[in-house]
C-alpha cells in the first residue's frame, strides 16, 4: 500500500475514454476540510479535464466520513442517475480508538454499497497518522488522491449490472 516517494496522480488521457457523456457525484466530508477541499479540487478538476461537463458533476456535502455512506446512498438515488460516485474524506488518528473504529466502519460501509448499489462507489478516504501526511496526499508532494479517484471513477463508468 505504500506510496511514499511515488506520485500516482499523473494520468495518460490518451488511454482513457472521454467523460463527456457521464454523470458523477462527489460526496465530501467536512471534517479536516483543508484536506477534503484539496481532494475535492483534484477530483473535480480531473473530471473536467477528462471531458465531464460541470452540470454533470453533483456535489453532496456531509459532516464527517462516517456520513459518507448515507451520502453515497443519496447520490445513488438522484435523477437523472449518476454513473459513478466518489466518496471523499480524511480520517486522522487521535489518541483514542475512535480512528480505528470509524476507518473500518467507513471502508466496510463503502464496500457494502459496492455490493448493493447499481453504481460504483470510489473510496477516496485518507486514513493517516498525521495531518501532514494527508496534506501531502491531497495536492502536496505525494500528489492528490482525488485525481486518482476521478480517473478510477471514469474507468468504472458504463459497466451496467
Ligand atoms: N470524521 C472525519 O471525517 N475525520 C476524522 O478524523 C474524524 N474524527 C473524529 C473523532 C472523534 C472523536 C469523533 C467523535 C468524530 C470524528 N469524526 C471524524 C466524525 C465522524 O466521521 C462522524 O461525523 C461523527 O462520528 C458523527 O457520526
Amino acid at each position: 500500500m505504500a506510496t511514499a516517494n511515488k506520485n500516482l496522480s499523473q494520468y495518460d488521457k490518451s488511454r482513457l475514454p472521454s467523460a463527456f457523456s457521464f454523470r458523477f457525484a462527489i460526496v465530501k466530508a467536512q471534517w479536516n476540510i483543508q484536506v477534503t477541499d484539496g481532494l475535492y479540487k483534484g477530483a473535480y478538476d480531473t473530471l473536467l479535464d477528462l471531458g465531464a461537463l460541470p452540470g454533470n458533476i453533483v456535489t453532496i456535502d456531509v459532516p464527517g466520513s462516517m456520513e459518507l455512506i448515507f451520502g453515497c446512498r443519496q447520490a445513488a438515488s438522484i435523477s437523472p442517475p449518476v454513473d459513478a460516485i466518489i466518496a471523499i474524506g480524511c480520517l486522522i488518528k487521535g489518541e483514542t480508538m475512535h480512528f480505528e473504529f470509524v476507518s473500518m466502519a467507513v471502508y466496510h460501509g463503502l464496500s457494502q454499497l459496492n455490493l448493493t448499489l447499481p453504481v460504483p462507489v470510489i473510496a477516496c478516504v485518507l486514513t493517516d497518522n498525521q495531518l501532514e501526511q494527508s496534506l501531502a496526499r491531497s495536492g502536496g508532494i505525494h500528489g492528490n488522491k482525488g485525481v486518482e479517484a476521478a480517473v478510477t471513477a471514469l474507468q468504472m463508468c458504463g459497466r451496467d449490472i
